[in-house]
C-alpha cells in the first residue's frame, strides 16, 4: 500500500485548511429540489442555518453546489446556476469562519464566487469547460480536479475501463498537466478519485480499495461516497438509509490516506475521524 504524503496546509483565500490531519467537507446543494421553495431569501436563511450546523459538528469546508450532477439532471444556465450560489456563497463568507468550496464547472460561476469569498473550486469536469482553466487560473484559489468521463447525463450507460485505476491515475495526471500548463501551480490542486461517476459498482469498489495508489500523484485526495449508490447496491438500501455504509467507508478512506471526506453527515463523520486520530495517536 502507498503511504500517503503529508502535506502542511492549503492556502484557500484568505483561510488555510489544515491538511496534517483529515478534514470533513459538509455537502450544501442549493439546486431547487434540495430546498423548500420559499423563495429567495427563505432559500439563502436555510442555506446558511444548514451550513452553520455543520460547521458546529466540526466541517471545515462547505462544499455549495447549484448544479445537480446527478445522472440524468437537467442542465442548468450560467446564469441560473449563479444566482443559486452567489447569495449563498456570500452569505457564509459574511457570517461563518469557515473555508467555502464551490462545486461548478461553470467559468462565469468560479470567477464571481472568487470576488465573494470562495476558498477553494470544486470541478466534476477537472477544469474542461471552455475557459474554466483560465478562469481557475486567475481566481487564484486551489482546485479539485475530479474524475469522470462524458457528462452526468449519459455517464452511467456502460462505463468500461481495461484497468479503472490505472485510467483514473492517467486522467488526473493528464488535468494536472493542463493545469500547469494553464498557470495553477501543483500546489494548489486536490485530486478526486471521482466515485459514482461513470463507474459501475465493481469499478467503484475496485477503485475505492486500491485509491492510496493515487498518492504516487503527490497532491492530496478528496473521498466523495456519503450516500451513493455504491453504498446502495451493496446493501439494498434506499438513500436514507446510508448512514452506516458512509461511515464505514469514511473510516476506509481515512485509512488509506484520504485528506478530505466530503459528506452530508458532519457529526457523525467527525466522530469517526476523531476516533481514528485517537487510535493513531496512541503509542
Ligand atoms: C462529488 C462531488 C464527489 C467531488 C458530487 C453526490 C453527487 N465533488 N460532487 N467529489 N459528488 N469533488 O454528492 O452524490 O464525489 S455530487
Amino acid at each position: 500500500m502507498s503511504v500517503a504524503p503529508t502535506f502542511d496546509r492549503l492556502p484557500c483565500g484568505s483561510r488555510f485548511l489544515d491538511l496534517s490531519r483529515p478534514q470533513v467537507m459538509g455537502i450544501l446543494n442549493v439546486t431547487p429540489d434540495s430546498f423548500s421553495d420559499g423563495g429567495r431569501f427563505a432559500r439563502r436563511d436555510a442555506a446558511l442555518r444548514h451550513a452553520q450546523a455543520m460547521l458546529a459538528a466540526g466541517a471545515s469546508l462547505i462544499d455549495v453546489g447549484g448544479e445537480s450532477t446527478r445522472p440524468g439532471a437537467r442542465v442548468v444556465s450560467a446564469l441560473e446556476e449563479l444566482e443559486r450560489v452567489a447569495p449563498v456563497v456570500e452569505a457564509i463568507a459574511a457570517e461563518l469562519d469557515v473555508i467555502i468550496s464551490v462545486d461548478t464547472s461553470t467559468p462565469a460561476v468560479m470567477r464571481e464566487v472568487a470576488r465573494l469569498g470562495a476558498g477553494l473550486i470544486n470541478d466534476v469536469r477537472s477544469l474542461q469547460r471552455d475557459g474554466a482553466l483560465d478562469a481557475a487560473a486567475d481566481s487564484g484559489l486551489p482546485v479539485c480536479l475530479m474524475h469522470m468521463r462524458g457528462e452526468p447525463t449519459t455517464m452511467q450507460d456502460s462505463p468500461q475501463y481495461a484497468d479503472v485505476l490505472v485510467e483514473v491515475r492517467d486522467f488526473l495526471a493528464e488535468r494536472m498537466a493542463a493545469c500547469a500548463a494553464a498557470g495553477i501551480a501543483s500546489e494548489r490542486i486536490v485530486l478526486d478519485p471521482g466515485f459514482g461517476f461513470a463507474k459501475t459498482l465493481e469499478h467503484n469498489l475496485a477503485l475505492f480499495k486500491h485509491m492510496d495508489a493515487l498518492h504516487a500523484l503527490g497532491r492530496p485526495l478528496l473521498v466523495g461516497v456519503s450516500r451513493k449508490s455504491m453504498i446502495g447496491k451493496v446493501l439494498g438500501h434506499e438513500v436514507g438509509e446510508r448512514l452506516y455504509g458512509s461511515l464505514a467507508l469514511a473510516a476506509l478512506a481515512v485509512t488509506k490516506g484520504a485528506h478530505i471526506l466530503r459528506v452530508h453527515d458532519v457529526a457523525e463523520t467527525v466522530d469517526v475521524v476523531r476516533m481514528l486520530a485517537a487510535v493513531a495517536a496512541a503509542e
